[in-house]
C-alpha cells in the first residue's frame, strides 16, 4: 500500500472527497454524530438532502451496535448543511483510534467547523433521571488513547499537543440552553468499554469528578479539537451507573430510554442548527 494513503489524515479528505461527490454538497458546515439510540432524531432533525452508505466512504468499517445507523446523511436546516453521521465506531469492537475519529476527521474535512457528539451514558448524578439529557462540560479521557498517538500529523495541520482547557464550547452550550434552559451539564468519563463497570469502579469515577460515564465521545472531541472545530457534547442517561440503582444495566433499555426522550433530542438538536 502507498504510504500517504494509510496516513489517517488523508484519508479523511479522501473520504470527505467522495462524500462531496456522492452528496453533491460540496461543504457542510455542521457535523452530527448521534450515538446509541438517537438515530432516530436523524428523520426529523431538518430536510434531507441525500443519503451516503458508509461502507462506500473510504475508511468506514461496518458498525456492529444495535442502535447505530451506517448511514452519512446530508440535511438542510435553513441555511446550514449539516452532516449526520448516523454510526460510529467504537474502540471496544477492535477498531484503531484512527478509525474511532475517522467520521469526525473526515466532517472537518467536508467543511464542518461545528461538530456535535451525541452519546448514551450512565449517570453518577442520583438528581438525574432516565432519560435526562445532559450537555457536557467536560472529560476524563480514561481510556488509555488518544488520536493524537502515531506519526505527527501533515505539515498542513495543526501539531499535536492540543489544548484541551476548552474542550466543550461554552458558546454551543449557550445555544443549547437557548433552546432548552433545563439542560444541566456534567463531566463525562470516557472508558475503553466493551462492558459496563463495577460498582467500585463507578465509585472511583464519582471520586474522580465524573458525571456521566461511557464508551465514545472523548476521542472525537479530542480529533475535532486539533483541527480546530467547536464541539458540542450531549449525552443522554439511559441508565444509572452500576450499583447506584437497583435495575440490572441492559443495552435494550438504553434504546428505548432513548425513543422516550427523541422529541425533545431532535428540538434540541434542530436549535442548535437553527441558532448556529
Ligand atoms: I448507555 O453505565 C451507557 N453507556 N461505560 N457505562 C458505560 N457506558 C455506558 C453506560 C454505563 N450506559
Amino acid at each position: 500500500m502507498d504510504a500517504a494513503e494509510t496516513d489517517p489524515f488523508d484519508l479523511a479528505a479522501d473520504a470527505a472527497a467522495v462524500l462531496a461527490e456522492r452528496t453533491g454538497v460540496e461543504a457542510h458546515s455542521v457535523a452530527l454524530v448521534l450515538g446509541s439510540g438517537w438515530a432516530a432524531a436523524a428523520d426529523q432533525i431538518g430536510e434531507m438532502v441525500a443519503d451516503v452508505e458508509l461502507a462506500d466512504l473510504p475508511g468506514f468499517p461496518a458498525p456492529t451496535v444495535a442502535g447505530h445507523r451506517n448511514l452519512a446523511r446530508s440535511i438542510r436546516v435553513g441555511r446550514v448543511a449539516a452532516l449526520i453521521l448516523g454510526g460510529r465506531a467504537h474502540l471496544y469492537e477492535g477498531h484503531p483510534v484512527s478509525t474511532v475519529v475517522h467520521g469526525v476527521r473526515t466532517a472537518v474535512e467536508a467543511g464542518c467547523s461545528t461538530v456535535i457528539l451525541t452519546n448514551a451514558a450512565g449517570g453518577l448524578n442520583p438528581d438525574w433521571p432516565v432519560g435526562q439529557p445532559v450537555l457536557l462540560s467536560d472529560h476524563l479521557n480514561l481510556t488509555g488513547h488518544s488520536p493524537m498517538v502515531g506519526p505527527a500529523p501533515p505539515a498542513d495541520k495543526p501539531a499535536r499537543f492540543v489544548d484541551l482547557t476548552e474542550a466543550y464550547s461554552q458558546r454551543l452550550r449557550g445555544l443549547a440552553r437557548e433552546v432548552d434552559p433545563d439542560l444541566p451539564e456534567g463531566v463525562y468519563a470516557a472508558l475503553l468499554g466493551g462492558a459496563y463497570e463495577t460498582p467500585a469502579e463507578v465509585r472511583m469515577l464519582a471520586g474522580l469528578g465524573a458525571d456521566l460515564v461511557g464508551m465514545s465521545t472523548a476521542l472525537e472531541t479530542i480529533a475535532a479539537r486539533h483541527l480546530g472545530a467547536e464541539v458540542l457534547g450531549v449525552s443522554l442517561v439511559t441508565n444509572a451507573a452500576a450499583g447506584l440503582s437497583e435495575s440490572a444495566l441492559d443495552h435494550a433499555e438504553v434504546l428505548e430510554a432513548a425513543g422516550e426522550a427523541g422529541p425533545r433530542m431532535v428540538a434540541l438538536l434542530r436549535g442548535v442548527l437553527e441558532r448556529l
